[in-house]
């Protein structure tokens, strides 16, 4: 029987209809009946199968490298927070908790720190992601409230996407996007530096300056006054404006002005404003590209701006829409999961405090709000944070400048890690380690990005003595004292409480009121139904201010300071398709593995050959809070002057490719983000004089050399390698057997297998100046018979490589499709389909096999 739940990865929200047919062996199917996406899933949601399975599961609590009991590693966090916070007080201590928590969970951690610990010091990765977003909502709206639902993309007849690169990382949502296109012609615009693959079927993309989107947005504005489109009923009755507003943005907002500042095409931009002019029905939908900067609370500003001016929200297709990265931000966000908020979108206000306190009998009410992600790292480095408890978050990874982040864990006195998996960059640090249960056996619920609550429902038994979130946490609040406080039995009973916090002295003060939900038994919980709360918010020209009246905010383009004399380049941090954020999980996928096998660095050809960066050469990106070492990929979608590295490799994956290195450390002031998308930077050529690969059942350390990557294979692990010296050296990885090995002192080529019993478990290929083999043919011969004869490295008669894998449901190549426009004249993506399978199934690399389409056409016109 299939078992309805929901995603483990995105903010979309899809709903899933899991089958488990034996043991950890699950399959996926999108749920038809599920809003969010009547069943469709994109390549990490048809592939989640593949990510439960045991292999690096935390499954037992550990004190440093040591089995413990469940009570012995709970009386010890509770111990040492207790006798912390006797000596030091409260704000000695901390949480840092995620979006990837259920509501349920969430509640519980907030509800110990901000009620009973007495301190504000619980903030989550969620701080990285949206809460610019947040700050903005709250300055406009008076409420974080998302004022927009996927069902206005429907509707709208121009939607903007602003710094979100939609198709590979909200790829349900592109979809939706791509049939409303199709159904009635919706113009799409891409407001983003890189030509990413979201702009393949757009009608226009900017690709502006980086930082200058208050710029564009202000001109936007500018621009409907100029032609009286601001909608001038709708503020009388409903916005307040504030004094100089109109004067304000009548400097430097002509399109000249703005085009020059944003560096582009006049007419480009034009283009924009007259469609958005021509156009009332409007969704503009940003994310991390306006959230992840140091001006990201104003960047936010003056989008909604624009739409409150033209009464372009809360109308069925036009809004402003914040989309949520994580499966559960926004549950985070409803029960005050960040420093800066309390529960059920209450604020630190003195009424706000009372009411929670009393309604949590609190014994230590968190006064003021504490602090926030990048402060809190900062206090720990300073000493100031003598005890952390992370969960489900891996900030030695995903925070800016992790060098100092790990320096602060490092001295920090007491660490706690929540993780589902044994062996993360973040859990080194820990001294205590806590098994939580993974997606698939957790049960409770989660928000998507348009406010839908859904069931996420356990379909396995918890493995080896691993225990879900809320219970681990309930666990220690009841031994640090707060037995009746605690005493949740199932994640239904904290639902209740959750549901009556949000209806708890809210007569229509508070846009989230899940009244309707707060009585409901177990079996109701159980059974739950997606829902949305909140509706079409703001319909009715309503907004949770004291005057009841929107804000439009003052906001000025500064300086965006993206070079120095000395760093003259600029990077963006982003997203790969088939990856999830540190790869913890989408890791263990061999199918998603292959869509990028390494971290590149995406540079334009022109500032590559100007500094004489091959392709696919090594290349090192410094900046001044640290460096790392990547694969140089030339990008024609670059702008000159910027780089782009992914976020997903740790020191698990690879020696390089560390992007969090890289950001400063700066945040956005009223909102605390960090701005990951712009930091001043320098890149040089790193020289290798070997490179090669190894292939290996199961797995081994990472190779000893310069550059070690490692992605999952089918039956084993493929590690790409390159170094300086001695190849020899590099036996040290291979696993013991028989072995035969080959090489070819002319072109320093070395080639290795390891045989067990006849089969084959490892071959590593290293060479200075040939050529290497197919990986694929080997990785296919892993366990199987084979003699010398797989030196050769190909089958009798040969195979070519794959080539990047651009369909990862039918493990489509690259060349395979570059092969079918060519030889067999395929000219669209239908065609292609057909003929090779690619595309048909998930949908998330249409926009791939489209670019490629065009790119072979531009070829064929040039050539
Ligand atoms: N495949 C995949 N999907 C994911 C995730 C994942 O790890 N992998 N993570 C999820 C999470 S938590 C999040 S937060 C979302 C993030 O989803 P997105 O925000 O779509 O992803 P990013 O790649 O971080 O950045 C988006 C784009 O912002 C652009 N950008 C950079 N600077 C600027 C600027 O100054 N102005 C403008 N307009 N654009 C700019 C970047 O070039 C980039 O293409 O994805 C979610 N979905
Ligand atoms: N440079 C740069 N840095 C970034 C970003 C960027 O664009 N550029 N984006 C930022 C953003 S938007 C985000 S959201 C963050 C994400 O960054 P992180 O939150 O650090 O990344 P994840 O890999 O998702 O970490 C989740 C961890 O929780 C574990 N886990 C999974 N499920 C559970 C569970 O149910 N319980 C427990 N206890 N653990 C679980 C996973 O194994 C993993 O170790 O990265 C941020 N960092
Ligand atoms: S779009 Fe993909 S990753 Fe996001 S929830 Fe849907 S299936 Fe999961
Ligand atoms: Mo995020």
């Amino acid at each position: 029987m299939a078992v309805r739940t929901t995603c483990a990865y995105c903010g979309v929200g899809c709903g899933i209809l899991a089958r488990v047919t034996g043991e950890r062996k699950v399959e996926i199917e999108g749920d038809p009946d599920h809003p969010a996406n009547a069943g469709r899933l994109c390549s990490k949601g048809t592939h989640l199968g593949e990510t439960v399975g045991l292999e690096g599961r935390l499954l037992h609590p550990m004190i440093g490298n040591r089995r413990t009991s469940w009570d012995k590693a709970l009386n010890l966090v509770a111990k040492r927070f207790r006798d912390i916070i006797a000596r030091h007080g409260p704000d000695s201590v901390a949480f840092y908790v995620s979006g990837q928590l259920l509501t349920e969970d969430y509640y519980v951690a907030n509800k110990l720190m901000k009620g009973f610990i007495g301190s504000a010091n619980i903030d989550t990765n969620s701080r990285l992601c949206m809460s610019s977003a947040v700050a903005g909502h709250q300055r406009a709206f008076g409420e974080d409230v998302v004022p927009a639902s996927y069902d206005d993309l429907d509707a709208a007849d121009l939607i903007v996407l602003v710094g979100s690169n939609t198709a590979w990382c909200h790829p349900v949502v592109y979809q939706r996007i791509m049939a409303a296109r199709a159904a009635r012609g919706t113009k799409l615009v891409v407001i983003d530096p890189r030509r990413t693959e979201t702009c393949e079927e757009a009608d226009l993309h900017l690709p502006l300056r980086p930082g200058t989107d208050v710029a564009l947005m202000n001109g936007l504005l500018a621009h409907m006054r100029r032609e009286g489109l601001v909608d001038e009923a709708y503020l009388s009755a409903h916005v307040s404006v504030p004094d100089g507003f109109w004067s304000a943005l009548e400097t430097d907002n002509d399109l000249w002005s703005v085009a020059r500042l944003c560096d582009l095409a006049p007419a480009d931009l034009q283009g924009f404003y007259e469609l958005f002019a021509a156009t009332p029905r409007t969704v503009t939908l940003f994310s991390q590209g306006i959230n992840q900067s140091i001006r990201g609370t104003d960047q936010v500003n003056a989008i909604i701006n624009v739409h409150l001016a033209t009464g372009r929200i809360g109308k069925t297709g036009a809004a402003p829409f914040s989309i949520t990265g994580q499966p559960n931000a926004m549950g985070g966000r409803e029960v005050g999961g960040l420093a800066s908020t309390l529960a059920a979108h209450r604020n630190f206000s003195d009424e706000d405090i009372a009411d929670v306190g009393r309604f949590w009998a609190a014994e230590r009410m968190a006064t003021k709000p504490g602090l926030k992600a990048v402060d809190l790292f900062r206090a720990m480095g300073e000493g100031r944070i003598k005890a952390v408890w992370i969960m489900a978050t891996n900030p030695a990874v995903s925070l800016p400048d992790v060098g100092r982040v790990r320096e602060a864990l490092a001295e920090c006195p007491f660490v706690v890690v929540s993780d589902v998996i044994a062996d993360t960059d973040t859990g080194r640090f820990a001294h205590v380690r806590l098994p939580a249960a993974a997606w698939g056996e957790k049960d409770g619920t989660v928000t998507n990005s348009e406010r839908m609550i859904s069931r996420q429902r356990a379909l396995m038994p918890l493995p080896g003595e691993a225990r879900p979130d809320w219970w681990i946490i309930k666990e220690v609040a009841r031994r640090m004292g707060w037995r009746t406080a605690f005493g949740y039995d199932r994640p239904a009973e904290i639902w209740r409480e959750h549901a009556r916090l949000t209806a708890y002295r809210n007569e229509g003060a508070r846009a989230l009121d899940l009244r309707g939900k707060a009585a409901i038994g177990n079996e109701a919980y159980d059974a739950l139904a997606p829902f949305q709360w909140g509706g079409r918010p703001f319909a009715d020209g309503r907004f949770p201010t004291p005057d009841g009246k929107a804000r439009l905010v003052s906001v000025a383009q500064r300086d965006a300071e993206a070079s120095l004399a000395d760093w003259p380049m600029t990077l963006n941090t982003g997203r790969y398709r088939d990856h999830w954020h540190t790869m913890t999980r989408t890791g263990l996928s061999p199918r998603l593995a292959r869509h990028r096998e390494e971290p590149l660095v995406e540079i334009h050809p022109d500032d590559a050959a100007s500094l004489g960066l091959a392709d696919r050469a090594l290349a090192r990106v410094s900046t001044p809070q640290g460096e790392s070492v990547f694969r140089v990929a030339h990008q024609p979608g670059q702008r000159r002057g910027e780089l782009f590295v992914p976020i997903h490799w740790t020191d698990r994956q690879s020696t390089g490719g560390r992007a969090g290195l890289l950001p400063r450390p700066l945040v956005d002031p009223h909102s605390g983000q960090p701005g990951f998308k712009m930091t001043p930077a320098r890149i040089a050529s790193v020289s290798v004089d070997l490179h090669g690969f190894l292939i290996v059942h199961g797995e081994v350390p990472l190779p000893d050399c310069l550059w070690a990557t490692r992605i999952t294979v089918p039956g084993g692990t493929l590690y790409e390698i390159a170094g300086l010296g001695d190849p020899l050296a590099l036996d040290r990885a291979l696993p013991r057997g028989e072995r035969v090995e080959a090489s070819d002192p002319a072109r320093g080529t070395r080639r290795v297998a390891i045989l067990h019993e006849g089969r084959l478990v490892a071959a590593l290929f290293v060479t200075r100046s040939g050529e290497l083999p197919s990986r694929d043919w080997l990785i296919g011969q892993l366990q199987q018979p084979q003699g010398p004869r797989v030196l050769a490295g190909r089958a009798p008669g040969g195979q070519l490589e794959r080539g990047a894998i651009v369909c990862a449901c039918f493990d489509v190549g690259m060349r395979a499709i570059v092969a079918a426009i060519r030889d067999e004249g395929l000219a669209d993506i239908a065609a292609i389909g057909v003929a090779l399978g690619a595309g048909t199934n998930c949908g998330s690399c249409r926009p791939a096999i489209a670019r490629l389409i065009a790119d072979e056409r531009k070829e064929a016109a040039n050539g």
